[in-house]
């Protein structure tokens, strides 16, 4: 039965948006995470089995040499390292099928450190993402709880302010950023969720990001018909394009390209803090109709930590994603022949 719940709550995710399809989605992830709460000592087999203690890695890089190994427990990885806690701490967690060594991690990793001095940390647990989703999705909740002791101990072993700490994490990245903000000590200043994964994931806050993880939370959609969330799960929720079907430029394609979007247009904000201003909006299609509120906000890396609601902007097809300025006075004229630039 465990196997059937999984893939018909696959299959659901995958729909649309609406009606009785979205009441029976929820339905079938609720039960599904009763079945998984009623199996005896579910979470310490697992434990007990795969040991994430022991398949959780944290990387440092900074401008000042090659990357080092950081140890939960062990301070002189920290202070014989290049880690200045005087400077603010970026934190990078990857999804499913990826690691710390490439895509996301990466991509992120490089154009923080091109842009800013900070300490960039990729959270690597690819031996439990190299896997089927359901079982990745899983070890979700043993993989956050080692990056809340990760970031427990850099507070209280090496004095890091958590206000100078961001946790970034893609797809199930996103909610093991969410499990830690859960089960750290302290509370860091930001999280950020870049389309955080919708299949098995629906369900109360401690199975998934949301707004008590962090003082502050923001969250790119880009794919709410396929791989992302729908919902709003931060204080400020963007959705660029409308967060989908499918983000311009993609093409044609299961989702995947729409997917990665929410971290490309992160990249870009990281470079250009104003390159994706958005407008409050209650819905897409208020957003087309000029039906929206005077509140405006960047997303990405110049967002404002007061922001709160969901916000609509458009994007480029191709680099650079970003239309900068919004242009309130005719968002249907933008539409999807936004510029390519
Ligand atoms: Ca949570």
């Amino acid at each position: 039965m465990f196997p059937c719940v999984i893939i018909v709550t696959m299959l659901l995710s995958s729909g649309a948006d609406a009606g009785i399809l979205d009441k029976g989605r929820d339905v079938v992830v609720q039960w599904y995470h009763r079945i998984v709460r009623v199996i005896p000592s579910w979470d310490r087999i697992v434990m007990y089995l795969f040991n994430a203690e022991r398949h959780v890695f944290f990387t440092l890089y900074t401008r000042n040499g090659p990357s080092q190994t950081l140890v939960i427990g062990e301070t002189n990885t920290v202070t014989n390292s290049n880690f200045n806690r005087n400077k603010k701490t970026k934190i990078l967690v990857h999804g499913w099928l990826n690691a710390g060594d490439n895509f996301f991690s990466q991509l992120m990793k490089d154009a923080f450190l091109e842009s800013h001095d900070y300490n960039v940390i990729t959270v690597d647990w690819s031996w439990f993402s190299y896997s089927l989703y359901s079982y990745s999705r899983i070890a979700i909740h043993f993989v956050g709880p080692q990056v809340a002791k990760f970031v427990d101990f850099l507070v209280e072993e090496v004095d890091v302010n958590p206000d100078d700490v961001h946790i970034l994490g893609h797809s199930l990245g996103a909610h093991i950023a969410g499990l830690a903000g859960d089960n750290m000590k302290c509370n860091v200043s930001r999280i950020t969720g870049m389309d955080p994964a919708m299949p098995l994931i629906v369900g109360d806050s401690s199975y998934r990001l949301d707004s008590s993880d962090a003082k502050f939370v923001d969250v790119i959609h880009t794919s709410i018909y396929y791989l992302g969330v729908y919902k709003p799960t931060g204080h400020a929720d963007f959705y660029p394009n409308g967060g989908g079907p499918l983000q311009p430029g993609c093409g044609v394609e299961i989702g995947v390209c729409t997917h990665r979007r929410s971290y490309r247009y992160y990249i870009e904000s990281i470079q250009n803090e104003k390159a994706f201003q958005a407008v409050k909006c209650n819905s897409w299609g208020d957003f087309k109709s000029n039906n929206c509120s005077d509140e405006l906000a960047y997303m990405g890396e110049g967002v404002s930590h007061e922001a709160r609601g969901k916000f609509y902007l458009r994007t480029a097809t191709k680099p650079p994603y970003g239309l900068g300025e919004i242009a309130q006075a005719d968002n249907s004229s933008a539409t999807d022949a936004a510029p390519t630039q």
